[in-house]
């Protein structure tokens, strides 16, 4: 092991490393949290002045990180936060946990790694370790991040410093998989870069999963997202597909699913929401395009979940037309407008498609959602309805789209004059039921 390896690893375990984490957002400050209850000394760097502020007053704005872990941890001087991206001069470790969202065109948006390198390269200084943790496409830590730190800066890697790729699995607001207990995946742009990053998580997390190659950790977390994005796609498809057939696709999911092997349960719904599912995938097609390879299967399940917020426009026409109403001039009422139940992400929300295709045409919209009592996102600026079962009754359909807990859907069913199920929170009550149309 080079003296510069076993120096740094020597820090990581008597915790006399300084660590950075660039980006304190919904993987950032958890991660943050982690190593500096592990013993390290930890600051966030962020461009944002609200969240810095939030760390050093001991303050969480995240729902996974409880505020009395940060208030415990800034008051016993191991967690601080600052704009300034100077402070990681004095750091030995460096994790990156910037956004990596798409362009209005559907191509990578690399700014915020872009960004980030850039700043921190001038602070890169001999015996440092760099992770990258924001999820790409394979390539990106080696030709992009790697490049902008060394002409900065002028080190070498491997030789003055050490760079590696870590994906995040962070799933907001679940507790059962934690940052701590969650297996991390790293790979280094050198097998040194990779052992150094490991030697520095495992001090924190329970289980690291070296791989040889940062692509090697890249391509995992996108097959990860875009095994889950196809198989929704082909639920979806499914769906149309019983439709047609007029076959109960909820009682073939269920009854396909008590398979105990070889089966993975997936379920239809609106649409596909969210920061990573519909978006990680598309960073891998566009990377296989730039080498002439057309990832079919991506294309493909991204038709079919980009459609099915129209294919439940058609659900909606189908019950008013039960009804003899038009679709023009009739009140439509959404339920849960969030990305998935019990959250309060509206991020590539389907609900908001919804919403859109219906005000196209002429359909008086309104939504409750409990997580979410203003909208203000995608061109659409709309309040919560306040009276839920009032505003139930009113309503000439009630479009079930996100299947939030807090609903009580019989009393919604009882009350309302029709429903679209999209989701099959209605149960058997809403099969064969002349009030319900379902997915
Ligand atoms: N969805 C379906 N049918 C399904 C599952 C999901 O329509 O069977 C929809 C949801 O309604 C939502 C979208 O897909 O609109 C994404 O849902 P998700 O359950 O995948 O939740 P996410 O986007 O929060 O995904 C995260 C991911 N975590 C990370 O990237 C670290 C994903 O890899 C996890 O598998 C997922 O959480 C999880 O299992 O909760």
């Amino acid at each position: 092991m080079n003296s510069m390896k076993t120096k740094l690893v020597k820090k990581f375990e008597d915790r006399s490393a300084r660590i950075g984490i660039v980006g304190i957002g919904y993987v950032g400050l958890p991660l943050a949290v982690v190593f500096a209850e592990a013993g390290f000394t930890v600051i966030g760097v962020d461009p944002v002045e609200e969240k810095v502020a939030a760390i050093n007053r001991g303050e969480s704005y995240i729902l996974d990180v409880d505020s009395t872990r940060v208030r415990a941890l800034v008051d016993a001087g191991k967690l601080s936060a600052s704009t300034d991206y100077s402070v990681l001069q004095d750091v030995d470790a460096v994790s990156i946990c910037v956004p990596t969202p798409l362009r209005k065109t559907g191509d990578p948006d690399l700014s915020f790694i872009v960004s980030a390198s850039n700043s921190l390269a001038p602070y890169l200084h001999k015996d440092m370790v760099v992770v990258l943790e924001s999820s790409t496409y394979p390539g990106t830590t080696r030709e992009m991040v790697l490049p902008a730190l060394e002409s900065v800066s002028g080190l070498t890697v491997c030789d003055d410093f050490f760079l590696a790729f870590s994906p995040e699995r962070v799933d907001p607001g679940r507790e059962d998989w934690t940052t701590i207990n969650t297996p991390k995946v790293i790979g280094g742009i050198t097998e040194e870069c990779g052992q150094v990053a490991a030697a520095w998580y495992d001090q924190a997390l329970d289980t690291v999963v070296p791989v040889s190659t940062c692509e090697v950790a890249e391509m995992a977390k996108l097959l990860e997202n875009t095994f889950r994005m196809i198989n929704i796609g082909l639920v979806n498809e499914l769906a149309i597909m019983c439709d047609r057939l007029q076959v109960d696709v909820w009682e073939v999911i269920d009854a396909a699913a008590t398979k105990p092997f070889g089966f993975m349960k997936f379920t239809p719904g609106p649409g596909l929401g969210g920061h990573c599912i519909p978006i990680d995938p598309l960073y891998l097609s566009w990377k296989l395009k730039s080498l002439n390879y057309n990832a079919r299967f991506i294309e493909l399940a991204s038709e079919i979940n980009t459609n099915m917020p129209r294919y439940t426009l058609g659900k909606i026409q189908d019950a008013l037309n039960l009804a003899k109403k038009p679709l023009n001039g009739s009140r439509v009422l959404i339920l849960g407008i969030a990305y998935k139940p019990n959250i309060d992400d509206l991020r590539e929300s389907p609900a908001l498609d919804v919403i859109h295709l219906l005000q196209t045409k002429s359909a008086q919209v309104v939504y409750h959602d409990p997580y979410i009592p203003h909208l203000d996102h995608d061109n659409l600026r709309m309040e919560s309805v306040t009276d839920l079962m009032a505003e139930v009754q009113k309503a000439d359909c009630v479009a079930i789209i996100t299947n939030h807990d807090d609903y009580d859907y019989p009393a919604i069913l009882e009350a309302a004059q029709m429903v679209v199920d999209t989701r099959n929170a209605l149960g058997k009550a809403g099969k064969n039921n002349p009030k319900v149309v379902r997915l």
